[in-house]
């Protein structure tokens, strides 16, 4: 029987803003207390976290005074050494506040773009100091409802000149520290621009710094598109742009349900597990979900619990589909060359291209040839319903 006990070498996180989650949707009150941030310290400890990532305001509120910011530090500093919990990543809380309510970077208002400069800038400070090598931007509140009140084009530049001001801030502070932004088609805005890892991409290769900035995609925001999560990331993945990732769960095409990582579509989340072990991705396996409104705190328990157990149990899957000695055969067969086309692998020349003018092919038998994937997908869907 395999061990599915979460380890430090994982690196499996949470915010404090997931295990903290109140259980507030838009239609009913928190059914469970806020716990302080030390206190969701050692919950996590206590589940067996590698980590804990936060928003300024999870941990320090927006309205603190310096003692109370003093305590709050003090506290969390404390409940860190008592568990050994690191911070690997933080982020900059840019929706919640009123004053956001058209967008941060992109508002349409100078003061307002400003404000979140500065409240970032503090962010990163902080971030930093407790340990941060990674920061997260999501733009929630950076989009529209009605088109007409932005210019879409002015938004994507503010948007560059606020990622640009802020690697060139963290340059010049001599922090070591990378970016990851985290894209999302809508909610709470009803478009929010840079809506999916691959515009995010595209983006990336037009700032200043586009070494110091990846992505930070999430299974549900790609998911609440309908599009396929799994070549989101490999798309990132490629570029070497993979700095970060939020795992969680949610049926397509409906709101942002955050739910526990492989609540839903198992056959995703398998690939996806798979992927990050096959390629020997070694950054975060951050947990950005929370546990359903039904639950109290053990329930939140239960929930993290549940989002790294099932993560090492498909972890577990993935081995047994790269030892499968009848799956591994069918995809050699259905990867088989032999060699007659090794004239195309360095590219285009003159040669090659005379090569290919004269080359002939059985179109029709290509074409005729079945390639098994029924035998594949079922081979796969019987290792994870464990009957292989
Ligand atoms: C969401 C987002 C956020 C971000 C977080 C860190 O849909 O609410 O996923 O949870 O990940 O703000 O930037
Ligand atoms: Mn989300
Ligand atoms: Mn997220």
């Amino acid at each position: 029987m395999a061990d599915y006990t979460p380890k430090p070498e994982h690196k499996f996180t949470f915010g404090l803003w997931t295990v903290g989650n109140p259980g507030r949707d838009p239609f009913g009150e928190p059914v469970r207390q806020r716990p302080q941030p030390h206190e969701l310290v050692h919950l996590l400890g206590e589940v067996g976290a590698y980590g804990v990532n936060f928003h300024d305001n999870d941990l320090v509120p927006i309205d603190a005074n310096p003692t109370e910011r003093d305590q709050i530090l003090k506290d969390f500093r404390q409940a860190l050494d008592a568990t050994g919990l690191v911070v690997p990543m933080a982020t900059t809380n840019l929706f919640a506040d009123p004053i956001f309510k058209d967008g941060a970077f992109t508002s349409n208002d100078v003061r307002v773009r400003a404000f979140a400069l500065q409240k970032t800038m503090q962010a990163i400070d902080l971030g930093v100091s407790l340990g941060a090598r990674t920061y997260v931007f999501w733009g929630g509140r950076e989009g529209t409802e009605i088109d007409a009140s932005k210019n879409p084009v002015d938004a994507i530049k503010r948007y560059r000149e606020a990622i640009n001001f802020l690697t060139a801030y963290v340059i010049d502070q001599g922090y070591d520290l990378k970016f990851a932004l985290e894209p999302k088609p809508n909610e709470p805005r009803s478009d929010i621009y840079l809506p999916t890892v691959g515009s995010l991409l595209a983006f990336i290769t037009t700032l200043d710094h586009p070494e110091m900035v990846g992505v930070n995609p999430e299974v549900a925001h790609e998911h609440m598109a309908g599009l396929n999560f799994l070549h989101a990331v490999a798309q990132a993945w490629e570029a070497g742009k993979l700095f970060h990732i939020d795992l969680n769960d949610q049926k397509f095409a409906r709101y942002d349900q955050d739910f526990r990582f492989g609540a839903e579509m198992i056959k995703q989340a398998f690939y996806l597990v798979k992927f990050l072990e096959d390629v020997g991705y070694t950054g975060m396996r951050h947990f950005d979900a929370h546990a359903y409104r039904t639950e109290d705190l053990e329930g939140v328990k239960d929930f993290a619990r549940g989002c790294m157990r099932t993560y090492l149990i498909l972890k577990d899957k993935a081995a047994r589909f790269n030892a499968d000695t009848e799956i591994q055969q069918l995809l050699a067969e259905i990867n088989a060359d032999d060699g007659s086309f090794s004239f195309l692998n360095d590219g285009f020349s003159p040669q090659a291209a005379q090569r290919l003018r004269e080359a002939s092919f059985d179109r029709p038998g290509l074409g005729a040839r079945g390639l098994a994937y029924e035998r594949l997908d079922q081979l796969t869907v019987e290792i994870l319903l464990g009957v292989r």
